[in-house]
């Protein structure tokens, strides 16, 4: 398997599912400014969108979209508890949170990294929807538990990370939201999520375990 990544974004967390899961994979640092791949192929000719995440399977498929993804990965270990079983309605439960994810949190984002500068004005009304979202997870923890669909780690988890990982890096703060800011540093200390992002060159190597 090849997965098509720009550091620190959303392809991170198929990244970290990959690890999570010990599977052997190769990495393309891809750039999508210019459409081109680390190996100096044509990118829009394997993803036409031309955005990562972009993983191509053993068999040569090249699958796109997190929630996509993140599914394909989790299917190939179904004891992982990486995601609940198809057809139940835990999967179901999984599948909003991603599309949340997707939809909503990291399109909220959207505009913190859109290469423009933010007007004042618009800077306060993005990161206010930045907060609505956030609230979301926030509420999604109030009952104390360690992960958004209970004691487990999933693929929801990775991406929601991902994501509010951007916050620093968007000159937000999580300060507001307690829990949510506990989840990502909890979240970061994960031996997957470090090697990740080692490999990414967003963390030292020293601080991997
Ligand atoms: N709908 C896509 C969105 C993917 C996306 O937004 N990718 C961003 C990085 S997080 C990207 O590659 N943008 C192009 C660029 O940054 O040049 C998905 O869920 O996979």
């Amino acid at each position: 398997m090849k997965l098509h990544y720009k550091p620190g974004a959303c392809s991170l967390s198929s990244h970290i599912v990959l690890n999570e899961l010990g599977l052997t994979f190769e990495l393309d640092k891809t750039d999508t400014a210019h459409g081109t791949t680390q190996a100096g192929e044509d990118f829009l000719r394997i993803s036409p969108n031309g955005y990562v995440p972009a993983l191509v399977t053993d068999d040569g498929e090249v699958l796109t979209e997190n929630p996509a993804i993140l599914q394909y990965l989790a299917g190939l270990a179904p004891n992982s508890e990486l995601a609940p079983p198809p057809a139940t309605l835990a999967r179901v439960r999984l599948q909003e949170l991603l599309n949340f994810v997707s939809s909503e949190l990291h399109k909220a984002f959207g505009p913190f990294f859109s290469g423009k500068e933010l007007e004042p004005e618009q800077r306060v009304s993005v990161s206010a929807q930045v907060g609505r979202r956030v609230s979301h997870i926030e509420a999604r923890l109030a009952d104390g538990r360690s992960f958004l669909l209970g004691e487990h780690f999933t693929i929801a988890d990775a991406y929601a990370f991902v994501v509010l990982n951007w916050s620093e890096p968007a000159g937000l703060t999580l300060k507001a939201w307690p829990k949510t800011e506990a989840y990502v540093a909890r979240i970061r200390e994960r031996p997957a999520v470090r090697k990740a992002m080692v490999a990414e060159g967003l963390i030292p190597q020293g601080v991997a375990s």
